[in-house]
């Protein structure tokens, strides 16, 4: 469908436009897939997957938490994604993970929250299988492009150095879609830097490999 346009009210009013557009493609049994914008887009489109799924686990990859209170006064900062998704009451499982602020480590240790963080995607031969062990069956993905190293996706707002790769990244889409039920994705925080597009070229090239792994298992 063509893009939604911005409502320049406020966040709030961005979120429930969000909301209603994505629950109707929820409801009409389309598979929900969104392309950003950035992160904060997310919560609104969780929270109309969860009409449908009540249980969800949503799959993170990110090179940061996104797991503040608020941020630069607004909880629907992108900085704050996550905690409004953790707020829906959707299990969490980041991965890729090598940038915690203070703040996000206490919340993380209060509700028993570990991420797989990028050294140990790795260093760890078995991250794949704990992703797929803290998962529930229905999942949501959300990919900010972050979570990739930078030198694979330059063309984001807040790039970290050390993130994953692009096997990385397939493989553990492939095996996630295989073995649960993938209900919705969306693919964030792309920036394009001019003249050079191997940033958008990976995130077309990720939308294609994921739907075809989602397509696999139907
Ligand atoms: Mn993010």
């Amino acid at each position: 469908m063509d893009a939604v346009e911005p409502d320049a009210s406020g966040p709030q009013a961005m979120h429930e436009k969000l909301f209603k557009i994505a629950k109707r493609i929820v409801r009409d049994g389309k598979f929900l897939f969104a392309l950003g914008g950035e992160h904060s887009i997310t919560s609104a489109l969780v929270r109309a997957a969860m009409t449908k799924h009540r249980k969800l686990s949503v799959l993170q990859i990110d090179a940061h938490c996104d797991l503040r209170n608020q941020y630069e006064g607004s909880p629907y900062s992108h900085a704050c994604v996550m905690r409004r998704v953790h707020d829906l009451g959707a299990s969490i499982v980041p991965v890729g993970i090598r940038n915690v602020s203070a703040e996000e480590h206490r919340f993380m240790k209060k509700i028993k929250l570990e991420p797989i963080t990028a050294v140990q995607c790795f260093s760890d031969d078995d991250w794949i299988d704990r992703v797929l062990n803290r998962l529930g069956d229905d999942v949501y993905i959300t990919i900010d492009i972050d979570g990739f190293d930078p030198a694979c996706a330059p063309g984001t707002g807040t790039p970290e150095p050390g993130g994953l790769d692009w096997y990385q990244v397939t493989g553990l889409l492939r095996l996630v879609a295989a073995e649960k039920n993938v209900v919705a994705a969306d693919i964030v925080e792309v920036t394009p830097v001019p003249g050079q597009v191997v940033t958008e070229f990976l995130a077309a090239r990720l939308v294609y490999k994921l739907m075809c792994y989602v397509q696999m298992r139907e």
